[in-house]
């Protein structure tokens, strides 16, 4: 394993980990920030396989999120308000009425403390924060610690794990944007994507979860078997259009499948496999990149890159039947996601 600092000219930190396998990544100290993931391909090229930025200016107050931790409340608040213990609590709107991602104070935005390590068969970087009681209007002083992992196995894993002294509420997650191509050479139309879920988040038009949690089977939601993006982001079907050509949507996973997404492209042979204890995810195909944005690639287009946010859902803050993103003062927050990378 070796690892590497550096110290850019806007005095952002970024540390560099890499394998003997060809698989490494790179991390800014600002918001957590994945600024690459490389993987070999099947001739064992190896490239990036997350969306970049040319220039990292653009990270600051990204509508897109590229590559950040999100929180505290990864996902959309609706009327951007909540009850927790009978209080009323108001979290920063940055959508119309409702709050999104942790609203302008959230996670992404902030400068974490960042210390490496290095083990036999890994290495990886802890970050490290605290937020402060009403930060974006969350209660609680909040200590939040991320922990990006590779190890000799082709495997990368984020850790999360936070502490509050107040009962809160917190659901984390890490907003990178996949494309299997490398270095975005191509969209992710043609990548191939099973989820283990036979169940997804029904949305409003402003994306809000309606709170019903609607059946996948005989629609283009169902993904339970390797599924080819192009086949299903051009459909009719009226949440895919809502959700601007593509999907923006929370899957509940079913129980019992210890690998949860798996995501591969037939062209460069790359094949991602994420497993997780978190009980959902949001899927999203990048419905909202466009030309404004200049990734390392060129202008950004349409579909360029999916997020894949494990996460529990905000729909629990307003309604029956979805896992709680309660924490309770004094009780641990704890959850991983494991990326494995395999080239066929
Ligand atoms: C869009 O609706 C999507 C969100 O899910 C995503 O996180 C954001 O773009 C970056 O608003």
């Amino acid at each position: 394993m070796k690892i590497t600092e550096q110290t850019l000219p806007n005095d952002w930190k970024e540390v560099t980990i890499e394998n003997e396998q060809g698989i490494s990544f790179s991390v800014l100290n600002y918001g957590g920030i994945l600024t690459s993931l490389n993987a070999p391909d099947r001739n064992g090229n190896s490239e990036n396989v997350v969306l970049t930025y040319e220039n990292y200016d653009d990270y600051i107050g990204d509508p897109n999120y590229l590559g950040a931790i999100i929180g505290r409340v990864a996902g959309r608040v609706h009327n951007s308000s909540f009850q927790l213990n009978g209080n009323e609590y108001i979290v920063h709107a940055n959508e119309g009425k409702n709050s999104l991602h942790g609203g302008n104070e959230g996670l992404n935005s902030k400068i974490w403390e960042m210390t490496t390590y290095k083990n036999a068969d890994s290495a990886g970087v802890i970050l490290t924060v605290e937020s402060p009681h009403l930060e974006g209007g969350y209660p609680g002083n909040v200590s939040i610690q991320v922990t990006y992992e590779l190890n000799h196995h082709n495997q990368f894993v984020i850790s999360y794990h936070a502490k509050s002294d107040e009962d809160t509420v917190l659901t984390l997650t890490n907003h990178s944007y996949f494309n299997l191509s490398g270095n975005a050479k191509r969209t992710v139309l043609d990548h191939e994507v099973q989820i283990a879920s036979d169940q997804y988040v029904e949305l409003d038009t402003d994306l809000i979860p309606t709170g019903n949690i609607k059946s996948v089977e005989g629609t283009p939601f169902d993904l339970q078997s390797k599924t080819a993006l192009r086949s299903r982001l051009f459909s009719d079907d009226p949440q895919i259009q809502l959700a601007g050509g593509g999907f923006d949507h929370t899957y509940l996973f079913k129980d019992g499948q210890q690998e949860k997404i798996v995501l591969q492209e037939e062209e460069s042979g790359r094949v991602m496999t994420i497993e997780t204890d978190q009980p959902g995810v949001v899927f999203y195909t990048g419905n909202g990149l466009s030309g404004e944005q200049l990734l390392t690639k060129g202008p950004a287009q349409k579909h360029d890159g999916l997020c894949l946010e494990t996460q529990s859902s905000p729909a629990s803050l307003h309604h029956p039947g979805f896992p709680s993103i309660e924490l309770k003062a004094g009780e641990t927050y704890q959850t991983y996601t494991k990326f494995t990378f395999d080239r066929k």
